[in-house]
């Protein structure tokens, strides 16, 4: 039997972030991956590949979502960029349509290149209505910063401080990136589960930002869960398929090179 795991996220057109990323991903961990497209990221190779963001009009998500649900019975959904409030209006309206086992957020609040600040009537309809409906949320460095309000995460008490007070908003599990932000030799990212945390490292592989990283780990996840892994289960396999990708990474005229996920095996 086929297990189904679903994205609602944006289209990054080089294939290094968002909806292109997760449907590799999930595809790659054996699962049947459906989409439904949030926003489209056009880089401008003229302009220092600057984003040209164009939000989906909410109506045409609001139909996405119904056809996606009414196609399949599907409980597992990874949630990445939404980019406008409107936008988070017609997915938390989805969301709300039916129950879920597993709502995997990635908190995407700025791209890679993006000014942090850029969207702040965004930022505060992600936190108010689509963080209170995740099961597992997936903050990077910068995210984890913005959400737990802490000054600096440069240990791993940090990490795992920012995790707890992430999951006091709503996420019964937390995991807090690392990445090429953390110091130290280290990626490390951490898993606050309610109870306890549990750490994850591996070192770094160079000290450049690889592109599609984040969504990677959130989609393996989703991915995971969607096979009914457990979530300690799911983080590990997700971070060894990570670090596979960027040891493949495939190199772009991008300024970041990109994750490859076809370069890991699953192991079941
Ligand atoms: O990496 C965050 C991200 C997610 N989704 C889309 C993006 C980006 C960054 O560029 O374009 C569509």
């Amino acid at each position: 039997m086929v297990d189904f795991a679903y994205t609602i996220a944006g289209s990054e057109a080089t294939g290094g972030a968002g909806f292109q990323v997760d449907l590799k991903t999930f595809q790659q961990l054996g699962v049947y991956g459906m989409g439904t497209l949030t926003c489209i990221v056009s880089f401008d190779p003229a302009h220092d590949w600057a984003h040209r963001f164009v939000p989906i009009d909410p109506q045409v998500i609001r139909d996405q979502i119904e056809a996606t649900l009414a196609a399949q019975a599907i409980n597992t959904v990874k949630i990445g960029m939404l980019g406008h409030p409107d936008t988070i209006d017609a997915v938390a309206d989805g969301l709300a349509s039916q129950p879920w086992r597993n709502i995997v957020v990635d908190p995407v609040l700025i791209c890679k290149g993006q000014e942090p600040g850029a969207a702040l009537d965004t930022d505060t309809a992600l936190r108010a209505k689509i963080l209170p409906l995740a099961t597992v949320a997936t903050p990077n460095h910068f995210e984890a910063l913005t959400l737990s309000g802490m000054d600096e995460l440069s240990t791993v008490e940090d990490l795992g401080e920012a995790a707890k007070r992430i999951s006091d908003q709503g996420p019964r599990y937390v995991v807090v990136k690392g990445g090429i932000d953390f110091p130290g030799p280290d990626a490390v990212d951490v898993l606050w589960d309610g109870e306890e945390i549990t750490t994850f490292k591996v070192p770094k592989i160079g000290e450049e930002r690889v592109s599609g990283a984040g969504c990677t780990l959130a989609a393996a996840i989703t991915a995971e869960l969607a096979k009914g892994k457990d979530i300690h289960a799911a983080v590990q396999t997700a971070k060894d398929m990570v670090t596979t990708g960027i040891e493949a990474r495939v190199s772009a005229n991008t300024p970041f090179d990109t994750v490859w996920q076809g370069a890991y095996t699953p192991r079941d």
